[in-house]
């Protein structure tokens, strides 16, 4: 019991360790990168910085979400037949930059934070 205690936690260990280590565009980030494809700015207050957006289509979009509020935020992009594409990006405090990089066809997209009393965050994200 206690050797498979040991080998599970060496697993996790090491899984951890080849996520840290793997590189990839993906959060945490601590600025919002330069060849950004689209910005969004949570707050400040329950709010986007925009009510619409607009993002050049491709297969890996760069998506930043930074948080300018004092409360955790998410954004979620949901497509027409209301799917989550992607990643859901989540800042936790202000200051906070999430990255990700998404599969956006064109197409008209609604931006939402998940957060339950957050239904005031709502945008419409136009790809094109
Ligand atoms: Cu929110």
């Amino acid at each position: 019991m206690q050797t498979r205690h040991l080998l599970a936690s060496s697993v996790a260990a090491i899984a951890a360790f080849a996520l840290a280590g793997c590189g990839s565009s993906d959060s945490p980030a601590a600025t919002v990168p330069a060849d950004a494809g689209l910005v969004v700015y949570a707050g400040p207050g329950i709010k986007f910085d925009q009510t619409e957006y607009t993002a050049a289509a491709g297969s890996s979009v760069k998506v930043a979400y930074e948080n300018r509020d004092a409360q955790r935020h998410t954004l979620d992009i949901v497509s027409a037949d209301k799917t989550v594409i992607g990643k859901e990006l989540a800042v936790g405090k202000s200051g906070d930059v999430e990255v990700s990089t998404y599969d956006l066809p064109a197409g008209t997209y609604s931006l939402e934070c998940l957060v339950p009393g957050h239904d005031a965050m709502r945008a419409t994200l136009v790809v094109k």
